[in-house]
């Protein structure tokens, strides 16, 4: 009997021990649960060991959730301490009864600290739980997309999404500012790139133009890095250039019908010329070490490439062979003007087949359909970055009833990007160390307003987010999935308009503005 009950007791003890990781997102690579509580009142102290440290420990201390019960005098203290041997990012989180430590090598690694704690309080109601963390992330690239280029959102939105990140501990904002409906970010020396090419958006050509001026970008990149969370804008080229051509069309490559304008022309010495200029305001805007210069689908509208005397001289003159070599020939003069201002290119996966140096461009790998060229950025010796489509595309749809959104073999569930990135992991087998991370990216084609940006977004990132930085061993879907309505309760504290897959019919489907599927699966 006295046995029986001390395998009850440690039965009892087990459960409460992983369930009581239950309040993190994402969990932890390591918990230990242990025995009482630290109760947060208004008397708790927070202090920090050194400046960034303290400047943490006064907004933990504003951002607390206060338990109504009474405690003994206790204390909440942050430190960085350099010497410490832990992962870039990386801290541990010690909470006994009257003391919670916070400890981290680097301010990236305490202010996710911080994050966890502000979970735990705001999750247990001013109660935390003793326990033990020891966190860092498996990835150094937690991303996420937002597409503003085919419908515009704007700061206020932006900055909520900061928010929620930094709690999700991601820490990179991919921000798609430039495509073919149009251009949102304010150059000096180019005025009419948001006088002309900022009007209009993905279902309304005419629609005002809307972009963000250059204080704005300043305001929100400081915004982000206050979060930890690195802005890497795109502006894409030589495709999906529409936006620019209308505005300056002296740098067009033609294009015909729907395409016009879609590229850049890409035998004049003003386009190169043109792109360095704007690549100048964008890099003193922006301190990312990464600009994104996109390089995806010029196929799609590159028809006038094929005709056009000059281009086929162009071809001709400096050997290139065909249009392809061309649309090479284009990146790697994108790739050389990036580098010479310092930073690192990123490109979609197209850019694998240029010839360009791995040292100076990172791929992201998005067709999910063409693996051999995930393996192959790989086997060149790039570094990658995993957003492929299925399943890391939040504009396709998340459940069977959901009619609004793309489907190819099938939609992306929370559970597909949560179980991320295993069923591939075969292909990456060796070249781990290339693996930077992942994203989810949400293209705004059926995407027009607030409620449906929310509800493509939620929960899906919170998957994303524990996909990105707990270790495999520590990923358990189903525990996620039970967890999960702790967060969606945080999201309804700020009006987010999730979809609830643990009660999918609850809420409707949020509609998008007609307009002719022109998507193609290419
Ligand atoms: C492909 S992903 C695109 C985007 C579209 C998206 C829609 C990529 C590099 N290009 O321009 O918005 O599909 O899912």
């Amino acid at each position: 009997m006295k046995h029986y009950s001390i395998l009850v007791h440690l039965l009892l003890w087990a459960v409460s021990t992983s369930l009581s990781a239950q309040n993190l997102f994402p969990t932890p690579a390591n918990y230990q649960r242990n025995k009482g509580e630290f109760i947060i009142t208004k008397a708790t102290k927070t202090y920090g060991n050194q400046t960034y440290a303290d400047k943490i420990a006064s907004q933990t201390s504003s951002n607390l959730t206060q338990s109504n019960e009474n405690a003994v005098a206790n204390v909440i203290a942050f430190f960085i301490e350099p010497q410490l041997k832990l992962a870039e990012e990386g801290y541990t989180l010690q909470v006994k009864t009257d003391s919670i430590i916070l400890k981290a090598a680097t301010e990236a690694g305490l202010f996710h600290a911080k994050e966890s704690l502000l979970q735990l309080s705001r999750f247990g109601n001013g109660k935390v739980k003793c326990c033990t963390i020891n966190d860092a992330p498996r990835y150094q690239w937690r991303g996420f997309m937002l597409d503003e280029s085919r419908h515009f959102f704007g700061k206020e939105k932006v900055k909520q999404y900061l928010d929620i990140m930094a709690s999700l501990r991601l820490n990179v904002f991919h921000w798609h500012l430039t495509d073919e409906p149009g251009w949102r970010i304010e150059i000096k020396k180019y005025p009419k790139l948001t006088q002309i090419g900022a009007v209009g958006n993905y279902h309304d050509p005419k629609a005002p133009a809307t972009f963000y001026t250059q204080e704005d970008i300043k305001e929100i990149v400081a915004y982000a890095a206050e979060r930890q969370i690195m802005v890497v804008p795109e502006f894409d080229m030589p495709g999906h250039a529409t936006a620019v051509c209308r505005a300056y069309p002296e740098y067009s490559g033609g294009g015909e019908g729907r395409w016009q304008h879609f590229t850049f022309h890409p035998c004049r010495e003003g386009t190169y010329r043109f792109i360095s200029d704007v690549l100048d305001e964008i890099v003193s805007l922006f301190p990312s070490p990464y600009i994104h210069i996109g390089g995806d689908e010029v196929h799609y509208g590159n028809q006038s490439w094929f005709t056009d005397p000059e281009i086929q001289n162009f071809i001709k003159e400096k050997k290139l062979v065909d249009e392809k070599g061309l649309e090479h020939y284009f990146l790697r003069r994108a790739a050389d003007i990036v580098a010479s201002k310092g930073k690192t290119m990123i490109g979609w996966d197209e850019i694998i087949d240029a010839g360009i140096s791995p040292r100076k461009a990172v791929v992201m790998w998005w067709r999910h359909d063409r693996q051999h060229q995930l393996v192959k950025a790989l086997e060149n010796g790039y570094r990658v970055i995993l957003t492929p489509r299925r399943p890391m595309y939040a504009d396709f749809t998340q459940f069977g009833a959901h009619k609004v959104g793309r489907q190819w073999a099938g939609y992306n569930t929370i559970e597909n990007l949560y179980n991320f990135p295993e069923p591939i992991s075969h292909l990456m087998k060796g070249y781990e160390n290339q693996v930077m991370g992942m994203q989810m990216s949400l293209w705004t084609e059926r995407v027009a307003d607030f409620k449906r940006l929310d509800f493509m977004v939620f929960p899906r990132l919170i998957a994303l987010a524990e996909a990105a930085w707990t270790p495999e061993k520590a990923k358990e879907c189903s525990m996620f999935m039970q967890r999960l309505p702790y967060f969606l309760k945080y999201l309804d504290s700020m009006d987010i308009y999730y979809f609830n897959p643990l009660n999918p019919t609850e809420r409707e489907e949020p509609g998008a503005p007609e307009k002719e599927d022109v998507l193609q699966n290419g």
